[in-house]
Parts: structure tokens; sequence; C-alpha cells
């Protein structure tokens, strides 16, 4: 979503680092830079006059030029406006409140209300062991309510059965009476959508909230929608009141405008972002992270954490005792593919390491990812457990045997194998380093990287 400006900033950025000393001509050149890249984003023109008015101060006070890194200063100043224009801390869901915790989401026509609805039921079932209810309120869109059903059972909560020819409001009250009969603790209400600001619309919303009191009031925003989205969103806060922001679709190819805008138009926290259609493609939203990976920082907690969710413990500690040993063969190597897939192939890895976002359109133009697994796991499938576990055994006719078993070429079973031994080495010698107590210099692309990122 933020590539453009991510290559931009990062490339305002370097130019700054590049000067020693710095001028205040420098930095407001540098400033204005900065506003054009935000506007080019489509993030709306008073957010854009706010943020830069309020780090133009800070960023050319005398103590920054003064410094002995003015360059590094100013990049600090701009990144910490980013997160404060994103709204500073954290907001997760506030579910506290006697249950059934009712959750409404509200939201113009295909933003994603219902998709989200059951991501969060997910959510809550597995990380905070919540008994959920989903609960279609659409009685506008055929097969609304089949929709929401189908997402339920897909995530394993309850939902609440459909009664033909009952208003939103009066379903809503069921929902509830059914929640606090099965000891429920959250109850979802997924709302009909509207094409625009739907006067009839409006008010069913207002009256589901009034018959509900619910404890979030969700507004859903797709963030390709553009500057729109904000002004949409303000309207609906106005109308309705709302307590939080989901941003979907930041998988998409949109400039991003919406999202960093959101925040200062409507003074509504984002509480979560959609990046995906799968169930799990939900994340809290961290203003802090984001901007870092907006700036090129890269996200390294989020890759961390969502390592952390993805691969098994067991798994984990399987291998990190091989790699100890410095026995990683190409088993292994089959299982760490695997996982990199699941954590969103290797532009989603590469996206969030430091350095690597500023790459930006090249990564995304590099075909990197999952084709480029598919391929390697297919020749390791293709190799007999023997040659997996022991890769000194390959030579010219079993690398062709192979080769023609995984419709690769020997250039690229060479290329897989270059890629295991550097990866075993690593591994070796950070086992070593974890046995000293020392840690390992992880400041560098992984070994076999570095091979699969075009170079300028
Ligand atoms: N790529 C992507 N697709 C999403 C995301 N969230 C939702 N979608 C897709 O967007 C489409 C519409 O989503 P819905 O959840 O049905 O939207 P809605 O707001 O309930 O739509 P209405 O009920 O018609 O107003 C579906 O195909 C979803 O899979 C997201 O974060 N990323
Ligand atoms: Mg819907």
């Amino acid at each position: 979503m933020f590539e453009n400006l991510t290559e931009k900033l990062s490339g305002i950025f370097d130019g700054l680092k590049k000067r020693g000393a710095l001028k205040e001509e420098d930095v407001n050149a540098a400033l204005r830079e900065v506003r054009v890249a935000l506007l080019e984003a489509d993030v709306a023109l008073p957010v854009v006059k706010e943020f830069i008015a309020s780090i133009r101060d800070r960023a050319v006070g005398q103590e920054v030029l003064k410094s002995v890194t003015p360059g590094q200063q100013v990049i600090k100043i701009v990144r910490d406006g980013i997160e404060e224009m994103l709204g500073g801390k954290s907001e997760p869901l506030n579910l506290k409140a006697a249950p059934p915790v009712p959750i409404l989401m509200i939201g113009l026509q295909g933003s994603g209300k219902t998709t989200t609805a059951a991501k969060i039921a997910k959510r809550l079932k597995e990380r905070q062991k919540k008994s959920v209810l989903l609960a279609s309120l659409d009685t506008n869109r055929p097969a609304a309510m089949e929709q929401l059903q189908i997402l339920a059972e897909q995530v394993g909560v309850n939902f609440l059965p459909i009664v033909e020819g009952q208003m939103p409001v009066d379903i809503a009250k069921r929902a509830m009476q059914a929640a606090k009969l099965q000891n429920i603790d959250v109850v979802i209400l997924d709302t009909a959508g509207r094409l625009h600001i739907n006067q009839a619309l409006m008010s069913e919303a207002a009256a589901v909230k009034e018959a509900t009191n619910p404890k979030e009031t969700l507004l859903v925003v797709d963030a390709l929608t553009g500057q729109d989205a904000a002004i949409v969103a303000r309207e609906f806060d106005s109308k309705i009141g709302i307590t939080g922001v989901v941003l979907t679709r930041l998988d998409g190819d949109g400039r991003g405008g919406a999202a960093l805008s959101m925040r200062s138009i409507t003074g509504k926290p984002i509480k979560l972002i959609g990046h995906g259609e799968k169930m799990d493609a939900l994340e809290e939203f961290h203003p802090d992270r984001m901007a870092n990976r907006i700036l090129g920082m890269g996200d390294v907690i989020s890759l961390v954490e969502k390592a952390a969710e993805t691969i098994k413990e067991e798994d984990a500690k399987k291998i990190a005792k091989k790699m100890a040993k410095g026995e990683f063969d190409l088993e292994d190597l089959k299982s760490q593919l695997q996982q990199m897939k699941k954590l969103g192939g290797m532009k989603g890895i590469l996206k969030m390491l430091p350095g690597v976002g500023k790459l930006g359109k090249q990564l995304k133009d590099a075909n990197l990812d999952d084709r480029l697994f598919v391929h390697q796991e297919a020749i390791i499938d293709s190799m007999t457990p023997a040659e997996r576990k022991n890769v000194r055994l390959m030579n010219a006719s079993r690398k062709k045997r192979i080769a023609a078993g995984s419709g690769a070429t020997v250039q690229d079973i060479n290329k897989l194998l270059k890629m295991h031994m550097q990866m075993a080495k690593m591994m070796k010698r950070m086992g070593k380093m974890e046995k000293s107590g020392r840690m390992p210099d992880m400041s560098q692309l992984p070994p076999g990287f570095e091979d699969m990122i075009p170079k300028k």
C-alpha cells in the first residue's frame, strides 16, 4: 500500500543523511518534499498542512541543526510526527463490560464489514478464548445473512439463526437475548452496507445502536477509497457515533492517503487493519510500527510476532536443536520454505525488514514469492529421503534425475543447494553463538536472499 510513499521518503532522507551539516533552508527544502510526497499519497490537504506545521519548528530548531547528526534528527522528528498523525498509541478493542458485550459493525457497501466481523470473531475466540455470537442484521442484500453464516461456520463460532422477515432492530435484540441465555461473551452485529450516506440506513444503524448500546461501534473503511473515506467517516461519526475504525484492504495497491488521514479527520482511533481476504488477515493497528514501515524502517516486531504465531513451538525447538548441532538438512529447508510461505511469502517478509521497504516498486515487480517456494519445494520433493538427509550424495546424474522429476534445470538445483549450504553455515554459527551467549549479527539479510532482490 505505501510502497510509493516509502520510496519517496527514503529518497528524501537519504539526501539529508548524506550531508553533514544542515542549514534551515535545507530542512525547509526537505519538508517541502515531504509535503509533496504526502499529497501524492493522497493524504488530505488539511492533514498535511497540520503535520508539516507541527514538525517544522522542531525540525529547524537550533539543537537539531547544531547537533552532530542533524539529518538523523530530522528523520526522527518526521517519523515521530507520522506516528502522532496515526494516533500515537495503539488502542485495542475495548470489551470491558458485563457479557454479552455487543460490537456493532457499520460502513459503506462492500467495505468489508461482514468479512471483518468474522475475522474479529476468530481473533477473540482464539486469542482471548471468548465465546462469540455472530448476527446478521443485513435485510437489504439477498444472501447477506448466509454469507455471514458460512463465515461463522468456517471460523467455528456461533451464528444467530435466521428468521425471515425480521427487522434489524428486532434481530439485534434477539441476538442479545440469545447470547444472555447461552452465556456468550461477545455479540458481533453485522449491518447492511450503504452505497452513499443514506438517511434510511443511517437511522436504522442508529436505532440498532440505541437498542443494544454497543461497547464498540466500528466503522469499516476500505483503505482504497482514497480521500473521500475520511469525509464519509466523519459523517458516520456525527450521525451514529463511532468508537473506532477498521481499515481494510491494506494489502491493495492504493496510495494509502485514507489510512493516513483517517485519524486526524475523524479524531477516532484506527483499531484494526485488514490485509487480505483470509480469516487471519487482521491485525491490531500500531501507529509506531506503521510509521516505521512507511519510512522503510521495517517492522521486525510484527514479523517476530507473526512468526511466533505461525510456527509451531515444537517445530521451532526441533530446528533449533538441529541448528546447534549443525545438522540442517534439506527436509528442514523444506519446512522453512513452507513456514515462509505462511508468513506472507518472501515479499511479505522482506517488506518488514529495515531498509528493504524502500525498494518499494522494485520489490513488488520482482515476482519473488510463492512461485519460487513452490518450485524449490518441488525440487526437494523429487529427491530421495537419503539425498535430503545428506546433500553430499548429490552428483551430476542425481541432479539430472531430480531436475527431470521437478521440471527444474540443473542450475536451479545448484542454486537451491547453494542457498541450503549458506543457511546451514549461518545456522551452525548461530548455534555456536547461542552456546557462548553472544547474539548473532542479524543486520545482514539472510544468505541466499541477496541474489533474489533485483539490483537497481
Ligand atoms: N484484499 C482484501 N479483501 C478484503 C478485505 N476485507 C474484505 N475483503 C473482501 O471484500 C469483499 C467485500 O467484503 P464484505 O465483507 O462482504 O463487505 P461488506 O461491507 O460486508 O459488504 P456489504 O454487506 O455488501 O455492504 C469480499 O470479497 C471480501 O473478501 C481485505 O482486507 N483485503
Ligand atoms: Mg456485509
